[in-house]
């Protein structure tokens, strides 16, 4: 296992992060305990994640990000100048966020809810699962790569157990850069109590200004937990962890973890990725990503309430 010395400088959100040995490091590979169902609940519990380098089929997630990247063609992201596949973006795409792009997309649909994939979150949860219909499609420009956040403020309706599939499509330098984690920040309930359990799409009708503002489309609760990693990681203790992503990889967490991305420092690529849940099928499932056309963070996603 590599340490944070031989790191190259990492930035996240427009921050040099800290890279002395206690503040960052590289995620833990959980390839080697795949088949031992008890052993990645033991990490997963400790770790907050589990990462499974390798685990799917290098050629099938290559053949998704063929179709993305098709697509993100004809939406007029990329720079024609260059093959497709390589996913070289016109100038100033910035952030683009595009799940439609997996809708009626075969090669997509089929590497993330079809085959190995599921079958690891069946064995997991040892019951038979559901997943959202929904489906993040993240194709990231340089810039600043995503804020420090949980997940749970954007889907906490059904349960709390479910978990996130972060999947690159491609390979994913540090330059490019990926997802990281903070190591630990899932047990640190004296600091998220007061942030996680809050709906990005929930408001209080009985207070005027909260309802005018929400009917106006103006939410005060972005989900969002800091603008600054480095202030995060000193708060909550631990290391942010992050890697070099290969396709075939991919990154499981709970609802409680904190994370975010690095910064996408290349010149003109774009870095492609998903996140997709997944949760035991006995329990209840948020509304607001199942069916067709989920409502997602729409005004038929709000939820007034009496605060
Ligand atoms: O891909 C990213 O930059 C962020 C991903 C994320 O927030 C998630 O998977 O929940």
């Amino acid at each position: 296992m590599s340490t944070a010395t031989s790191l190259p400088q990492l930035y996240s959100f427009g921050h040099a992060l800290d890279m002395a040995d206690d503040k960052i490091g590289v995620l833990r590979d959980s390839c080697d305990v795949a088949d031992d169902v008890a052993e990645l609940q033991r990490r997963f519990a400790k770790d907050g994640y589990l990462y499974l380098k390798g685990y799917l089929d290098r050629d099938e997630v290559l053949g998704a990000r063929a179709s993305l990247t098709e697509r993100l063609a004809a939406a007029d992201v990329l720079d024609d100048a260059h093959p497709h596949l390589d996913g070289i973006c016109k100038p100033g795409s910035g952030y683009v966020f595009k799940p439609e792009l997996t809708n009626n997309n075969p090669a997509v649909q089929k590497l993330l809810y079809t085959g190995r994939l599921p079958e690891f979150y069946r064995r997991f949860f040892g019951e038979e699962i559901s997943h959202y219909d929904f489906t993040w499609l993240r194709a990231i420009g340089p810039g600043k790569g995503t804020n420090p956040h949980c997940d749970l403020p954007y889907m906490g309706r059904g349960t709390h157990r479910h978990m996130t599939c972060w999947l690159p499509y491609g390979d994913i330098s540090f330059e490019l850069g990926g997802l990281m984690v903070l190591e630990g920040s899932h047990r640190r309930m004296d600091l998220l109590e007061h942030y996680v359990y809050r709906d990005v799409d929930a408001f209080c009708e009985n207070k005027p200004k909260e309802a005018d503002a929400a009917k106006a489309g103006k939410w005060a609760f972005t989900g969002t937990l800091s603008h600054n990693p480095l202030v995060v990681r000193n708060k909550f203790g631990g290391r942010w962890l992050t890697t070099e992503f290969r396709a075939g990889d991919f990154v499981t967490f709970g609802m409680f973890l904190v994370h975010a991305s690095l910064d996408n420092r290349t010149e003109n690529r774009l870095r492609i990725s998903s996140d997709s849940r997944y949760q035991r099928a006995s329990e209840p499932i948020d509304e607001r990503w199942v069916g067709l056309n989920p409502p997602g963070h729409t005004t038929a996603g709000k939820r007034g309430r009496i605060c």
